[in-house]
């Protein structure tokens, strides 16, 4: 079982293309294993409820959460989620928290276990526009970005984190959810990631 979250519409929106993602891929089956989707609530907190909800149910060998990132153009690659809650505007819910710990004494940060480089050398080779990125925000995606890497490493599992730009005309819906379905065979076929440069100066 393979298990992927997008997430509702916020901030003002009416929609949401991660939750679009995730609902297109509910009941496929990709490289041997069918694929759960399921939309999260864009509330702190309750998100992770949900999650860890999902992760009980369907025992996944493998999570890609998914997030809407309205500035970036191309599929992120999330490298690793940090302890924090900072949120720049409300949540579904109307919560603000500031510089408040994810969970209390718990780590800095968890790393992505997905092989993000090889997923990136696929997706390049596919044309996919991708990029690796070294943060996931401090909103509700990087909350249960954290959430499921803490999970993970008790319960075993590989995840991690992308987040998907606003659809255009030149890379819409269906390209993503092909996308993902790439990424879902990478993640459950290569074991150690490539060791190439993804990196950024700044
Ligand atoms: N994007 C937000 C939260 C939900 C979503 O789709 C984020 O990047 O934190």
């Amino acid at each position: 079982m393979v298990l992927v979250t997008g997430f509702e519409p916020f901030g003002g929106d009416s929609f949401n293309p991660s939750a679009e993602i995730a609902l297109a891929l509910n009941g496929r089956q990709v490289a041997g294993q069918i694929v759960r989707g399921v939309v999260l609530p864009c509330i702190f907190g309750q998100a992770l409820v949900e999650l860890r909800r999902a992760l009980r149910r369907e025992r996944p060998v493998l999570v890609i959460c998914l997030g809407l990132a309205g500035g970036r153009n191309c599929l992120s690659l999330e490298r690793v989620a940090i302890n924090v809650n900072d949120a720049r505007i409300p949540d579904n819910a109307g919560a603000v928290p500031v510089d408040e710990a994810i969970v209390a004494k718990g780590p800095v940060a968890y790393w992505s276990t997905l092989p993000i480089k090889a997923i990136r050398a696929v997706w390049e080779e596919a044309g996919v526009p991708v990029e690796i990125s070294q943060t996931a925000g401090t909103f509700v995606c990087n909350h249960v970005f954290y959430g499921l890497m803490r999970s993970l490493a008790r319960s075993g599992g590989r995840g991690g984190f992308v987040h998907v730009p606003p659809p255009g005309p030149g890379f819409g819906l269906g390209e993503m959810v092909r996308a993902l379905e790439m990424a879902i065979e990478v993640s459950l076929s290569v074991a150690q990631d490539l060791r190439v440069a993804g990196g950024a100066l700044s």
